[in-house]
């Protein structure tokens, strides 16, 4: 069985990201959505909110799980047998960050690949900070993140200071 983990921060997961996991989910056998830390970032979402909202957005797709994981994922790749880590690419910015993920977790585990997944040209520019950022702001926010879960991201992040 082969076995991909798509990780992110998911701050909140947006369509880019349910575009990957839809794309991934029909290249895998089994697919793991997993929320991990990343230290450069400060969450407006708890570890367990994000969960949620992903499990909500891919409830049709019966190959997907979602977890969370608080250590490397190189390490959570070793324990779950994954073949590979799936990224999205949006534009020449993300690349040198992610090729110099790809390699260190190559490193720290040479028996898990990562495959990078160009991004769709109507997601380009989607981010989650993008998200927060109008939703903050009281801007729409429904082409940017899944039906199942725009309502209860506005609600979260309408109540939030914007300074
Ligand atoms: N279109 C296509 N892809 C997209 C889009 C979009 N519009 N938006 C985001 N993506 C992709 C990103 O390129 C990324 O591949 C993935 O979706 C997740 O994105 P984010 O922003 O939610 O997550 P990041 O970039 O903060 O995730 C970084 C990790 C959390 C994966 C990283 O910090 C990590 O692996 N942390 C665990 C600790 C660890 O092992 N550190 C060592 C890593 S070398």
């Amino acid at each position: 069985m082969k076995i991909g983990i798509c990780p992110g921060s998911f701050d909140p997961i947006t369509k880019g990201h349910l575009d990957i996991i839809k794309r991934a989910s029909a290249l895998f056998d089994k697919v793991i959505v997993l929320v991990v830390h990343n230290p450069a970032k400060h969450p407006a979402f708890t570890p367990e909110e994000r969960v949620d909202l992903i499990e909500r957005s891919i409830a049709e797709l019966s190959n997907v799980e979602v977890d969370v994981y608080g250590g490397l994922l190189a390490d959570y790749c070793r324990i779950k047998n994954a073949n590979a880590i799936i990224k999205g690419l949006r534009a020449v910015s993300d690349f040198e960050y992610e090729f110099q993920m790809a390699l260190t977790n190559k490193k720290l585990n040479p028996s898990c690949e990562t495959v990078f997944l160009t991004t769709s040209a109507e997601n380009m520019y989607l981010s989650s900070s993008i998200v927060k950022q109008v939703a903050q702001f009281g801007g729409d926010i429904g082409d940017f993140v899944p039906r199942q879960v725009l309502y209860d991201i506005e609600q979260r992040l309408m109540n939030k200071d914007a300074f």
